[in-house]
């Protein structure tokens, strides 16, 4: 599984699940399963193609990654939007967060459990 942190200058691309239940209307970075043989920059690249209609340049991970369950992790990667306007074709909304916005949805619990733990190498990137 991957995940996109695309991020520009000082904000953050966040997406609004829409399923399963325990996660609807939860937050996270977008992303997706990789296919057999596909790389994770690939899966990424093709998900926020798919997701948001966006196509990226993508950087370094994010040194997390999470378990997800016991036979599947999820890692997080850097991307840069090179065309197109995000658009939310899967989710329920899509939104530019700020470090002091990123910091007061984890505080409130609307962040999708397992994105949590990017959360405080997102605000370094993020800056003050
Ligand atoms: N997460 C998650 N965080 C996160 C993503 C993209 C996904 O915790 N940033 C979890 C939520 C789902 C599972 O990963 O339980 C599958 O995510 P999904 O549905 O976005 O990936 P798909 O569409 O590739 O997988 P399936 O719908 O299961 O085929």
């Amino acid at each position: 599984m991957v995940a996109g942190a695309v991020l520009e200058p000082g904000r953050l691309l966040l997406a609004q699940r829409r399923y399963p239940p325990e996660v609807a209307g939860k937050w996270e970075l977008p992303g997706g399963k990789a296919e057999p043989g596909e790389s994770p920059e690939a899966a990424l690249r093709r998900e926020l193609a798919e997701e948001i209609g966006v196509s990226v340049t993508v950087g370094a991970a994010l040194r997390e990654s999470v378990a997800l369950r016991d036979d599947l992790m999820m890692i997080a990667l850097r991307a840069r939007i090179e065309a197109g306007v995000p658009h939310p074709a899967e989710h329920e909304a899509l939104q530019w967060v700020d470090a002091a916005q990123l910091r007061a949805m984890l505080d409130a619990g609307r962040l999708v459990p397992a994105d949590t733990v990017w959360v405080p190498e997102l605000l370094a990137d993020l800056g003050p």
